[in-house]
């Protein structure tokens, strides 16, 4: 039988950069229709910032092995909404994934295919379980990088449609000064 080698490989905890990983960028642009306040998003379009990069060793898209990547997102907002990421449910919606904090502040909004969502906090060292069926974003709630690292199954892909279509049930905003955790007023 052939082996595959093993890995070990220093992440850098400053940047988030995993050396030799694939380097996939998304802009606002990318981001179309995510945002509630389109007036917002169109303005800040004009500049088309990166709002999260994201640092991945894959391997074959088979059951049994598992993938890690880290993901730098950055601090901003549109209209009141903080800076997320995309968003997603596996592809094999079963499949779990762990996600470990590294820097700055945010935190993950998680929901189940009914609409369920809940909201958990992340700083460094903040260990998080999605577990199976729950869809799963990111959002930065500070000023500087939010940083994490997500181990997930090699076979789990990526399901977007549901969330591009009709987001999470609840936003996470700042209003007076503070973050806040809210109902989507489009769900
Ligand atoms: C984490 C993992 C990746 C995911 C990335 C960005 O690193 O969960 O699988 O691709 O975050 O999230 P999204 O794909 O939702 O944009
Ligand atoms: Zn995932």
């Amino acid at each position: 039988m052939e082996y595959k080698r093993p890995i070990g490989l220093d992440i850098d905890l400053e940047t988030g950069v995993i050396p030799g990983a694939k380097k996939l960028v998304r802009r606002l642009s990318d981001l179309k229709g995510y945002f509630l306040d389109e007036e917002a998003y169109n303005e800040l379009l004009k500049e088309d910032p990166v709002v999260y990069e994201v640092y991945a060793i894959e391997q074959e898209e088979k059951e049994g092995d598992l993938n890690f990547a880290t993901t730098v997102l950055y601090p901003g907002k549109v209209g009141k909404e903080f800076f997320f990421t995309k968003g997603h449910f596996h592809a094999k919606p079963d499949r779990a994934e762990i996600y470990y904090g590294i820097k700055g502040k945010g935190g993950m909004l998680l929901q189940t295919p009914e609409g369920e969502a809940e909201w958990i906090p992340m700083g460094p060292g903040t260990v998080v379980y999605v577990p199976p069926y729950w869809a799963h974003r990111t959002v930065n709630t500070g000023n500087e990088p939010f940083i994490f690292l997500a181990i997930y199954p090699a076979d789990a892909g990526h399901d977007y449609g549901s969330i591009k279509e009709k987001g999470f049930s609840k936003i996470v905003i700042e209003e007076d000064g503070e973050v806040k955790v809210v109902d989507n007023p489009r769900w």
